[in-house]
């Protein structure tokens, strides 16, 4: 059967089981649309190409499945730059599709010509320009392939206006062979029993959960390990809700604003069992003084990975749910109860009951978080966005839900939150989803309000507003002598802005008011704006400063009271 290239796009989505793209036409993907449009697949039009990648970039780390995103040639591409960026640095697997001049303009600065090819060449698993119909086929079958298989991540696929007009048989293939690439699944045999020997023999151990943990879906074995030897398990924030967060076991995130004791926990070990994480700097600090009295395990399904940013004592390059399948028998049931008990103790000793008093009058954004946990029960799926506001987020609301947790890490990209957590809505439509911002990041992607209104997404939006750039505020309190450089902003009045979009909103600015509204969101079946006016001069602790030892940690008693 011979179909035209717009037609085989279309054809691989549906084989590929996709059911909704986000995106935005333009003239170099014209041909594409109007083939789209009678194809079973949810077009969400979005209101700017960079909602389409973070939309598509939620979808995927919601449901496990390939967001797709779709843009025209030129400006449209170069809009996508920073989602395809950010879901490259979190490895999430998405599917960009662009539109490109014609094959006889290429190279000749055409109207909205870019070589988006080239420009994402960094960002991307793999990038295609396909200059030939007979190639589409395959292409789009090894786009989806390379995308989800292995460390997943985005691809491009730029496809010129001639090639998706243009027809050829259509033949999609089965199977995809990719000569020299090859994900390691299985974990050698001798190294897994090697890693059991260590944890067998091991007095204080200590697991950090990485993404990808969650990425190959060995929540399950990740539990069955902890349990099998009542060993603690602390996360990255992108490793947050690897293992439910009320857990007994639970130690919560680590790095530049994790918890106290898993921080502590880190340097107290001896041994720690890194699960598919990348030893990031916001979670080493500084390396060398990073886990000192340890021997360090690390799986990892990139082998890229493996002594890039510490050395391991001993390294196994697989995918975590199967070498943790392979691994549980081989660890002995065990109770290490000393260890255990002395951090569950500095656990509960650990608090900071500043952060949940009034500040000023004013409601602190503690407050409001643990608030949405209370009445959601730990179920929602959250979506933050990137500042104090995030780090909040991690701090104070305990995720038991499984992918409860969605969040720009490694780019921290201001603007997420909004547009992923439409993509989030659209994986799982009955989920309640909330997507946290703060009043700078809002601002980044505001006009996404219009896309959740005409896709009756019922997301809530808690708005931190505090006034400032608020993280970049905190490090100019503590680290510029409180010159605050720009980051003053002032916003629009959110009540009257959401009216306009048609969403119901309340500005919720006495802790009286906090139970309630929340309540009433909730229960609102719709989109709803919260906005909380909280304290505009609030820091999160602790902080470890940039390049510090983890070690090192600044507490709210050190600034506050002068200590
Ligand atoms: C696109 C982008 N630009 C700039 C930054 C640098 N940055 C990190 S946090 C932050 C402040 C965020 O302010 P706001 O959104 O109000 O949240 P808050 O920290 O107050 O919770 C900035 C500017 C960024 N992360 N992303």
């Amino acid at each position: 059967m011979k179909l035209t290239g717009a037609q085989i796009v279309c054809e691989a989505l549906v084989r590929e089981g996709v059911d909704v793209v986000f995106g935005y036409p333009g003239g170099s993907v014209i041909k594409l649309y109007d083939t789209l449009i009678d194809y079973p697949i949810h077009h969400v039009l979005v209101r700017h190409e960079q909602a389409a990648a973070h939309a598509a970039d939620g979808y995927a780390r919601a449901s496990g499945k390939v967001g797709v995103c779709i843009a025209t040639s030129g400006p449209g591409a170069t809009n996508l730059v920073t989602g395809i960026a950010t879901a490259y640095m979190d490895s999430s697997p998405i599917v960009a599709i662009t539109g490109q001049v014609s094959t006889n303009l290429l190279g000749r600065d055409a109207f909205q010509e870019v070589d988006i090819t080239g420009i994402t060449m960094p960002i991307t698993k793999h990038s295609y320009l396909v200059t030939d119909v007979r190639e589409l086929p395959h292409v789009m079958k090894e786009a989806f392939y390379i995308a989800r298989s292995g460390r997943p991540g985005p691809v491009l696929i730029d496809i010129p206006k001639d090639v998706q007009a243009a027809e050829t048989e259509f033949d999609y293939p089965d199977e995809i062979k990719l000569p020299g690439y090859e994900p390691p699944l299985e974990g050698d045999e001798d190294l897994i029993q090697k890693m059991a020997d260590m944890i067998n023999a091991a007095e204080r151990p200590l697991i950090l959960a990485g993404h990808g943990v969650i990425l190959s879906g060995a929540e399950d074995e990740l539990l069955a390990l902890a349990e099998r030897g009542n060993f603690p398990v602390a996360t990255t924030l992108l490793g947050i809700s690897a293992i439910p967060e009320t857990h007994r076991l639970a130690l919560g995130m680590v790095g530049m604003h994790g918890h106290k004791y898993a921080n502590q926990a880190i340097q107290r070990c001896d041994l720690l069992i890194v699960l598919g994480a990348r030893f990031s700097d916001r979670v080493t600090g500084k390396v060398a003084t990073f886990a000192p009295n340890a021997k360090i395990i690390h799986v990892d399904i990139d082998p890229a990975e493996i002594g890039k940013n510490v050395e391991p004592d001993l390294a196994i390059v697989g995918d975590v749910k199967r070498v943790l399948r392979a691994l549980i028998p081989l660890v002995q049931p065990r109770l290490c109860v000393e260890w255990i008990t002395d951090l569950l103790r500095s656990r509960q000793q650990y608090q900071d009951p500043q952060a949940f008093q009034p500040k000023n009058g004013r409601l602190t954004s503690p407050m409001v978080i643990r608030e949405i946990w209370r009445a959601t029960g730990g179920q929602a799926i959250m979506v933050s966005d990137v500042g104090q506001n995030q780090m909040w987020e991690a701090q104070y609301y305990f995720h038991d839900r499984r992918r409860g947790l969605i969040t720009s890490g490694g780019l921290g990209t201001m603007g997420f939150a909004l547009p992923a957590a439409m993509g989030v809505q659209a994986a799982h439509p009955d989920a309640v989803v909330w997507a946290t911002v703060g009043d700078g990041g809002f601002q980044m992607t505001i006009q996404e309000l219009a896309t959740i209104v005409q896709e009756k997404y019922p997301i809530k939006i808690a708005i931190l507003n505090n006034g400032y750039l608020g993280m970049v505020r905190q490090w100019q309190q503590l680290f510029f002598e409180r010159r605050y450089a720009f980051t003053p902003i002032s916003s629009p009045d959110y009540l009257k802005l959401a009216e306009a979009y048609g969403i119901p909103a309340k500005r919720v600015t006495t802790p009286a008011d906090l139970r309630s509204s929340v309540e009433e969101a909730l229960r609102i079946p719709g989109p709803v704006v919260l906005e909380f006016l909280v304290e505009r001069e609030d820091n999160v602790y602790p902080m470890v400063p940039a390049g510090a030892s983890i070690s090192e940690m600044i507490e709210r008693h050190m600034v506050e009271e002068g200590a």
